[in-house]
């Protein structure tokens, strides 16, 4: 693909086409335009939302079709961005390959105006947290930070918002998704992050090596200057960079992790749990001082949940890495709030936590939710039936559960699935919702346990959304909560971390 400058064709010639016209192509036109490029904009799509974007970029110049994809027009540009859930076998992108046009992602359009340092999180899960913490934290340790990429649900904007903002950041935080790096070509972040490797999105790669392949794309233009944060705990992460440059800096709850085998340019656990206690030692080869550094208690974190330490201490390092302040880091740590519908604490009442996970809605996910547990949980499950396998999800509730409440379009099947496999954990079925649910469970929480609505279904049974039954669940909660003053209220009021 030939540079910005070097544009065949006349004054119409766009010198930036862009494929796509979601959050990231939006971001990307606004960028372009910003940047006095004449801008091409193409998506399939039609629906009122589309054909309003796109009013709004003709206003500010640029060329839009809608409905269809003129490749002769794409294909003129110097520059070709494409947003990442077009496949990589879409028409349109058959048709570029097959002219020999190659493309770009959006966030690899976005860092060429980024001037400040850049820090890339990605990884199967837990990414979204890491991205908004160490955003987070780096700012409560004093930096100009601003977190963006995949991050989605409006928690974060598209990496070319970050590239508009005025100035830019001196930080920029962006999650990754290996859609985005598959199309990365110049991408090079200053602290590159991956927080863990598991089988994902086998509807769209071949295999499993094909999906990590393009995670690994992180490492293209390493350099010795690049700094790695890498998931300790697992082998697969810390074979994923090979052989590229840089120093790798390791994160695990035990600080002896990655001690056994080294790999080349592998630091000492970094980030880790002694006694309870999330801690920091910067080794002096990173700009550290090689001493350990107490952050918070684990139990102190507002988020819920072993993975989330994991990813407090990923944050942690990164942030300490940065050079922000250790004071800043270990206020930022207590004062996240938790991620929406995501092992979200909602409520405390008489010594019971509710958690709302109501964004688990397949099988794999509320596994992880219950085996990142260590108090008594009652588990509620259910939803709309998607026809999954439910019996995984009885291992990962036996030792844990104290008690299982199955409701909604799915119970049946939950039931039939789980009792006769939980090893002696009593399971309930109620005829109605969530609302029935919650009531049947209430009476049999004792002090110290965690109820969990991490329902292993889809929430359209009863619900627009997990989001909105998220909220019902949290109203349900705090209904148990005495409508006292808050002088009176201590450990028996709304989480609010
Ligand atoms: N389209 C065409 N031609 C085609 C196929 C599609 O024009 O042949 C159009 C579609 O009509 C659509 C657009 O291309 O309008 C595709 O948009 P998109 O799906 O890339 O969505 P965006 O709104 O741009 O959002 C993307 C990310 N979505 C995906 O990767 C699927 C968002 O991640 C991200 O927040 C946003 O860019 C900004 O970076 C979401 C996501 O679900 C949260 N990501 C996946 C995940 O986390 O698992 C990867």
């Amino acid at each position: 693909m030939s540079g910005p400058g070097a544009v065949p064709g006349g004054a119409d010639t766009p010198h930036v086409s862009i494929l796509g016209l979601g959050a990231s192509g939006l971001a990307a036109a606004r960028l372009a335009l910003t940047k006095g490029e004449q801008v091409h904009v193409s998506d399939l799509r039609t629906d009122p939302t589309t054909r309003a974007h796109a009013r709004d970029l003709e206003l500010l110049g640029a060329h839009v079709e809608l409905g269809h994809h003129d490749l002769a027009r794409i294909a003129s540009a110097g520059t070709v961005v494409v947003s990442p859930g077009i496949p990589p076998d879409a028409p349109v992108l058959r048709g570029l390959r097959d002219r020999g046009i190659r493309w770009i992602s959006e966030p690899e359009y976005a860092v060429r105006f980024l001037p400040g340092s850049l820090i890339a999180v990605t990884g199967t899960n837990g990414k979204t947290t890491t991205v908004l913490l160490a955003a987070h934290l780096l700012r409560a340790g004093g930096l100009d930070a601003e977190a963006g990429g995949n991050v989605g649900g409006g928690l974060a904007p598209a990496a070319s918002e970050l590239a508009l903002r005025v100035p830019p950041p001196e930080w920029s935080v962006l999650e990754m998704s290996s859609f985005q790096l598959a199309d990365t070509h110049r991408f090079a972040p200053d602290i590159g992050v991956v927080t863990n490797l598991a089988p994902d999105h086998l509807d769209r790669y071949p295999d499993l090596e094909a999906y990590y392949a393009d995670k690994a794309r992180l490492f293209r233009n390493a350099t010795p200057r690049s700094r790695w944060v890498l998931n300790g705990e697992s082998d697969r992460v810390r074979d994923l960079p090979g052989d590229a440059p840089g120093r790798r800096i390791l994160f695990a709850a035990d600080p002896r992790a990655g001690s056994d085998a080294p790999r080349p340019g592998e630091e000492r656990t970094a980030a880790f749990v002694r006694d309870g206690i999330l801690t920091l030692r910067l080794p002096e080869r990173v700009g550290g001082s090689g001493e350990e550094e107490a952050l918070v208690p684990r139990h102190a974190l507002p988020m819920v949940g072993s993975h989330n330490v994991l990813n407090a201490l990923a944050a942690a390092l990164v942030a300490r890495l940065a050079g922000a302040s250790l004071s800043g880091i270990r206020e930022g740590l207590l004062s996240f709030t938790p991620l929406p519908h995501r092992m979200e604490p909602v409520a405390e009442v008489d010594g019971v936590l509710w958690v709302n996970d109501s964004k688990a809605t397949n099988v794999a996910a509320a596994c992880t939710a219950l085996e990142s547990l260590d108090r008594p949980v009652l588990a509620l499950l259910g939803g709309r039936d998607k026809g999954e396998d439910f019996r995984p999800l009885a291992q990962a509730l036996r030792g844990r559960a104290r008690h299982v409440v199955v409701f909604g379009d799915a119970g049946g099947r939950l039931e039939a699935e789980l009792r006769g496999d939980l090893g002696g954990i009593p399971l309930v079925r109620v005829p109605g919702g969530l609302e029935e649910a919650v009531a049947g469970l209430r009476p049999v929480a004792n002090p110290g346990d965690l109820v969990l609505l991490s329902p292993a279904c889809s929430s359209f049974d009863a619900y627009r959304d997990y989001a909105e039954r998220g909220g019902h669940f949290a109203a349900l909660a705090r209904e148990g909560i005495p409508k006292a003053s808050p002088a009176t209220g201590a450990g028996r009021g709304e989480v609010s971390p």
